[in-house]
């Protein structure tokens, strides 16, 4: 039986369907640079109760959708959320960003509590429930987008407890005591294939995965970290819900691009800022959508620049499936009425 056409423009591109002009949403469109997420960010008071306040993560969800009216709407989370759900201790430190336990040895992945994950991010997938309702009464043609960290980046995290520019601790490791970090690496395959089938059947249309140190790598490092763990939660995802689109986005991986898209069986690649949309639109295969890659900075400048920047990626993609997105995610400094400009333009094709 042929699977249904869906209605929405954004699962019509994710099923390789070239949709013009092309759905779009932006990578972080819920953060900082809106007046109406600081409002209900400094009443949430800590960033954690915020993802596990239902109420509170399904409305600033929302608030980009409202403002905009993008066809995709992200759930409101953090990557961070699953080892958080295993158990390790996580805060997030003003100005600071991200601050974990460190987890490098035997004993501290044994401490890890995968088995846990999905009794502690019930709040998450409550928030997701409420939002897929909201969204079918306020924005039904708006596809809500399910997400996790790639294996990969969230063991970035927890390796080195906080960001970093080359994450040295976390590459060292893996080459230094690759058992090791196969244990953390199949720990978190089968945790987050857990936690976005839990989004899945509380309403996600369509799944993310982050990985935004993938291209920190070295290819044969690439190869067995990120391409095969990739591969391995993509089937299982698949196994449970062939239906379920799945966008990659291996961050500044180059020229590997073709090879994680012929190897994972994600439906869309994202494309960072840096890459060239025709040379990816070569690397994978014609159904296959892609999803990118306009530069952020030209987002915060606007006018004729953001203008030239939008057009040529349109130029590009015509004809091809496509959604539009950044490269990269939206900064704190951005003009909200610089994305307005953004979504006439795109709108217009
Ligand atoms: O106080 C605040 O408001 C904290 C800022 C913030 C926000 C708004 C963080 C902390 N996370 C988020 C939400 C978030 N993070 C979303 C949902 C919002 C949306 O897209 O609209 C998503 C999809 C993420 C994903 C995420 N978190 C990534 C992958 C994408 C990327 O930007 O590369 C990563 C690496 C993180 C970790 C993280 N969480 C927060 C920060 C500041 C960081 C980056 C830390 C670093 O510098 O390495």
């Amino acid at each position: 039986m042929p699977a249904p056409v869906p209605e929405k423009p954004l699962l019509r591109a994710l099923a390789g369907e070239a949709v013009w002009p092309p759905p779009m949403w932006l990578m972080r469109q819920a953060g900082r640079y809106l007046p109406e997420y600081r409002e209900v960010r400094a009443e949430a008071g800590d960033f954690i109760t915020l993802c596990t306040t239902p109420e509170l993560a399904a409305e600033v969800t929302l608030q980009p959708i409202r403002r905009y009216g993008m066809d995709g709407a992200i759930l409101f989370s953090d990557i961070l959320m699953v080892p958080w759900a295993m158990g390790q201790p996580l805060r997030f430190a003003e100005g600071e960003g991200p601050v974990l336990a460190p987890v490098r040895d035997a004993a501290a992945i044994a401490a890890l509590e995968p088995g846990a994950v999905l009794q502690r991010a019930a709040p998450i997938f409550e928030t997701v429930r409420l939002t897929r309702a909201m969204l079918e009464a306020q924005a039904p043609r708006t596809t809500l987008i399910g997400f996790a960290g790639s294996p990969f980046t969230v063991a970035c995290y927890m390796v080195e407890g906080r960001g970093s520019r080359d994450f040295a601790t976390t590459r060292g490791l893996a080459y230094a005591d690759p058992g090791l970090f196969g244990k953390l690496i199949r720990s978190l395959v089968e945790a987050t294939a857990e936690y976005l089938l839990a989004q899945a059947a509380a309403g996600a249309e369509a799944l993310m995965l982050f990985d935004s140190w993938a291209g920190l790598l070295a290819p044969s490092q690439f190869r067995r970290w990120v391409i095969e763990p990739t591969a391995t939660l993509v089937r299982l995802l698949k196994k449970a819900r062939p239906d379920l689109p799945v966008i990659g986005f291996p961050r500044l991986a180059g020229p590997l691009l073709a090879e994680y898209a012929q190897r994972t069986g994600v439906q869309c690649l994202g494309v960072d800022t840096g890459m060239d949309l025709r040379w990816a639109a070569g690397a994978v295969q014609p159904r296959q959508a892609l999803q990118g890659n306009l530069d952020p900075q030209a987002l915060i400048a606007g006018g004729i620049a953001l203008e030239a920047e939008a057009r040529s990626i349109l130029g590009a993609m015509r004809g091809r499936p496509f959604i539009f997105n950044l490269g990269h995610g939206i900064e704190k400094v951005t003009p909200p009425e610089h994305v307005a400009a953004l979504v006439r333009l795109v709108r217009a094709g």
